[in-house]
């Protein structure tokens, strides 16, 4: 066990999920991996979250609070950055240009706009291939990405550098932790999201080379339209199935957070993250 290991405490990690819904209708859902003393607090606040959903209330929350046995993986955050949309870029222009950067095609991005247009959000997210065949097995509730969170190092780290910018927000911090765990399996070339909740209108795409790069005004407000898109590289989903619900990801180090951007520049700056 590494020192950030058992800082988390001595009993080790548990992943808390909860999922909220109404009739067949996905409300809100949220994963974490937290110590134990903290797995309590977190499935309240969960649970919080699900009975106050702008979405509207509940008839069913189901909270689960599992024992991870294996060791986690720990892996650095991406770098944040923003798009500075003063300039009037229409927010497509910017992902189309993103995902095309990132080896996605034109067909791709129709098809994954066509899935986040659906008038019911998926729970998950879809998984593509750049041109836009959809290969998880369960096209109407996609894949859940699970079993991650931030050490206790991570979360200071990140936490210091978002608030830097004003945006450290719970949930700006469990779209980057989640976005990092996905963009870190080699067959993930970039990720699509945009929120399903009426009042929150900044989505992201997220690639390798530029980072999670965050797009205010990605959808208008009072839309439940919503949902992520993974593009992935091969044919064969299974093992980066497996991956993204079953392996323990703690983000322990935060990438770079910077200002607003406008697009050139992001597109400019194209980061290696082995550098
Ligand atoms: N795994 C896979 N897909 C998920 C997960 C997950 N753990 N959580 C949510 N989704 C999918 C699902 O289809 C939801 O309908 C959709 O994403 C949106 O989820 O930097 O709030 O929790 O300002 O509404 C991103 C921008 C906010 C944050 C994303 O998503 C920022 C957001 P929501
Ligand atoms: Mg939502």
């Amino acid at each position: 066990m590494s020192r950030e290991n058992e800082r988390e405490g001595s009993q080790g990690l548990f992943s808390v999920r909860m999922r909220a819904s109404k009739g067949r209708r996905h409300i809100s859902g949220a994963e974490g991996l937290v110590g134990a003393l903290e797995a309590q607090r977190t499935a309240a606040g969960y649970v919080r979250r699900a009975m106050n959903h702008e979405k509207g209330s509940p008839d069913r929350v189901v909270v689960t609070i599992e024992e991870v046995r294996s060791r986690p993986m720990e892996i650095q955050g991406l770098p944040v950055r923003t798009l500075d949309v003063s300039d009037g870029i229409r927010p497509a222009v910017a992902v189309r240009r993103l995902l095309l950067a990132a080896g996605v095609e034109t067909a791709g991005i129709e098809s994954a706009f066509a899935v986040l247009k659906k008038s019911t959000a998926l729970r998950g997210a879809a998984l593509m291939n750049t041109d836009g065949i959809r290969l998880d097995p369960d096209l109407e509730r996609g894949v859940r990405v699970s079993r991650i969170g931030l050490s206790r190092r991570g979360r200071m780290n990140l936490g210091r550098r978002l608030s830097g910018l004003g945006i450290n927000s719970e949930r700006v911090r469990e779209a980057v932790v989640l976005a990092s765990k996905a963009l870190h399996h080699p067959t993930v070339l970039a990720e699509l999201c945009i929120s399903d909740d009426p009042g929150y209108t900044t989505g992201y795409v997220a690639t390798r080379h530029f980072g999670y790069v965050r797009i205010p005004g990605i959808k208008g407000k009072d839309s439940e339209r919503g949902g992520r898109v993974f593009f992935v590289s091969g044919t064969e989903p299974a093992g980066l199935i497996a991956y993204l619900q079953e392996t323990p990801v703690l983000v322990t180090e935060a990438g770079f957070c910077r200002p607003p951007e406008k697009l050139p520049g992001i597109l400019m700056d194209s980061l290696s993250r082995s550098s």
